[in-house]
């Protein structure tokens, strides 16, 4: 979608972070590499995970899916706030007259699953484009989807978020750090790290800060399995219940360079 930047480096410091992020993402990623070192997933198991779609702008080969999703309700999907970006869309969400969610589907070529148009977006309000903090967005969608798709979303201080468990992230997007888009669904796994690791990793100053208030670490310590460009706004799993959506980092299946996700339990209003 982007070339092999990050997320991240899309601010205001962009030009001076993306020269960083270059040298950062030059380093070779695992070769079987999400997912960057992923393996292919069956739909049945992660009925929430859904594509977000627009053949006129990204094209029909992989169906339009420019950005994951996750079901939280039957006619609610949680993703990123930045892709819903301008940058991304070219307009505002509403102006992509084609813009579906394609749920059911883990072959973006196949003809299974249903695509269900949008009626609604809200982005939070507190997302911050410079810094990704508060990565969020929900759209609201024309008709519901079974309850059976639906994932639960961990609260605060659900033992999910501890440093040290398994998560399993979930995507459509680059498997191997240099432009490879799946086209099907793979998953890969992970574990949610301290957010010191992240802080050391994302210091600030050149590009932007993490923020273990509003973003969540994860990542395989000795590296090789990573969400990627593409992935951005799918689901991070742990314990069952949804804790994380792919939000940046800087290049793919680093150990150094961990993916951030957003917090969810954080970001999401009560109301949802
Ligand atoms: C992206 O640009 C992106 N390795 C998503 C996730 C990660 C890096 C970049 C994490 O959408």
């Amino acid at each position: 979608m982007r070339g092999s930047l990050t997320r991240a480096l899309t601010g205001a410091l962009g030009l001076i972070a993306a020269a960083a992020g270059q040298l950062a993402t030059a380093a070779p990623v695992a070769a079987d590499s999400v997912v960057v070192g992923g393996r292919q997933a069956q739909i049945t198991d992660a009925p929430w995970v859904v594509a977000l779609s627009s053949r006129d702008r990204f094209g029909g080969t992989r169906a339009g899916q420019f950005c994951g999703g996750v079901l939280v309700a039957p006619t609610k999907v949680l993703t990123a706030a930045h892709c819903l970006g301008r940058e991304v869309l070219g307009g505002e969400p509403w102006e992509v007259r084609d813009f579906v969610v394609i749920a059911g589907r883990a072959a973006l070529r196949g003809q299974g699953g249903q695509e269900v148009r949008i009626s609604d977006t809200w982005v939070n309000p507190d997302y911050d484009p410079t810094t990704n903090s508060g990565d969020l967005a929900v759209l609201t969608l024309v008709s519901a989807l079974p309850q059976s798709y639906v994932i639960g979303v961990a609260r605060t201080g659900d033992a999910a978020y501890t440093p040290g468990t398994e998560a399993d992230v979930y995507g459509w997007g680059d498997t191997t750090g240099s432009g490879t888009y799946a086209s099907a669904l793979r998953t890969a796994r992970v574990q949610v790290l301290p957010d010191g690791a992240c802080e050391r990793a994302y210091p600030g100053g050149f590009g932007v800060p993490y923020r273990g208030d509003t973003m969540l670490c994860a990542g395989d310590p000795r590296g090789g399995k990573d969400a990627c460009q593409g992935d951005s706004g799918g689901p991070l799993v742990a314990k069952g219940l949804l804790v994380g959506l792919v939000s940046w980092g800087s290049g793919c299946g680093q150990a150094e360079n961990p993916g951030v996700y957003t917090r969810v339990s954080a970001v999401l209003p009560e109301s949802f």
